[in-house]
């Protein structure tokens, strides 16, 4: 190890941070810049199956909770490829790579919202998931991604509460109401496990991540404790989590859960989901369509910029 990369580890050993300019090896600059695309991605992404809701959102102020939420999205997007551009990356570029196939966003986006239900379940089961997996990205070694995150995550909070409030309406409203809300939980339930990425034996990318400070717990840990967690939410609702190989265990502490499909998540992963086509259909014409918003809003800022020059 030379004195830089000495340092560079001493820094992450230390719970230090590592800043833009400071020196990285160029693998952990690859896995950042690869981890927060794809988180980036799915933020983005993640706007289209609740946006799919908010013509039809059952009150005035389930709407604006709505458009609010999804809108937040769109800024976690932006905090996010912010944060890969300190990292050298090329927004375009990591937009082109998204829609080209060729980078990832997270599998859970890939299955519809057939009912209202689903955006209920959504808040509670998917921000929550992503919750239990953000929080300790707040720590993560790479400064400007930690700092992102402490705002993502305030969010993410307010978007799983609303989540659980509006299912714990339907959980309690007439039967119809409760056989959505059940419906929704089957249905989200093992893809919001799948979220936390393929077991420990199976992460090729968790050993390094780890060491490099950028994950601070497993995919298996993270899981592990949002079934703690989420598991005594559905009792509380009424509701029964689709698995029928869950039991507390009294020795752990800890719930055990069934196997998950794993041929699913890596089929989702491959592009063979439900909505895969659907979802990247839309984003590309949605990308072409603003075309012109961007070129707008980059003359409208080349323009000011020469004003400054000129003053
Ligand atoms: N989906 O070695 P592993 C949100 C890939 S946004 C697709 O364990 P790693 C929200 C993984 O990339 C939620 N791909 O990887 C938004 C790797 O691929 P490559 C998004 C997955 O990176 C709107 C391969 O599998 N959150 O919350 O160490 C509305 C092997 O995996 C998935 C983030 O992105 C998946 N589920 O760990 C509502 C959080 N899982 O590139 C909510 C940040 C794994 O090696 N990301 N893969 O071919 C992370 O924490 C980590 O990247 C992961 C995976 C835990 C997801």
């Amino acid at each position: 190890m030379d004195a830089l990369e000495q340092q560079f580890q001493d820094t992450v050993d230390g719970d230090g941070r590592i800043e833009p300019r400071d020196w990285m090896p160029e693998g952990y600059r690859a896995t950042l810049i690869r981890q927060i695309a794809q988180h980036a991605h799915s933020e983005i992404i993640g706007m289209q199956p609740e946006g799919n809701w908010i013509t039809r959102a059952p009150s005035l102020r389930r709407k604006a909770i709505l458009v609010a939420k999804v809108q937040d999205e769109a800024g976690h997007g932006l905090y996010l490829y912010g944060a890969a551009e300190t990292l050298g990356a090329d927004r375009d570029e990591l937009l082109d790579l998204l829609h080209a196939g060729k980078q990832k966003y997270s599998t859970i986006f890939n299955y519809p919202t057939v009912s209202w239900a689903d955006v209920a379940a959504i808040g509670w089961l998917v921000d929550g998931a992503a919750i239990m997996n953000q929080v300790p990205l707040t720590r993560c070694s790479y400064g400007p991604y930690a700092r992102a995150m402490i705002r993502v995550c305030k969010e993410e909070s307010f978007h799983q509460r609303q989540g659980f409030e509006a299912l714990t309406v339907l959980a309690n409203g007439s039967p119809a109401q409760r056989r959505m809300a059940q419906d929704a939980l089957n249905r989200w339930w093992w893809p919001s496990l799948m979220m936390f990425g393929p077991s420990d034996d199976n992460s090729p990318n968790s050993a390094r991540s780890m060491a490099w400070g950028i994950k601070r717990f497993s995919n298996d840990e993270l899981r592990q404790r949002f079934v703690d967690a989420t598991v005594p939410q559905a009792e509380w609702l009424g509701l029964t989590v689709p698995d029928p190989d869950l039991r507390y265990d009294e020795e752990t502490g800890h719930y055990v859960f069934g196997e998950i499909d794993w041929t699913e998540f890596f089929e989702v992963m491959k592009g063979n989901g439900p909505c895969n086509r659907q979802r990247l259909a839309t984003r590309v014409a949605a990308h072409e369509e603003g075309a012109w918003v961007r070129e707008a809003a980059a003359a409208y800022a080349a323009k000011h910029s020469a004003r400054e020059v000129a003053a």
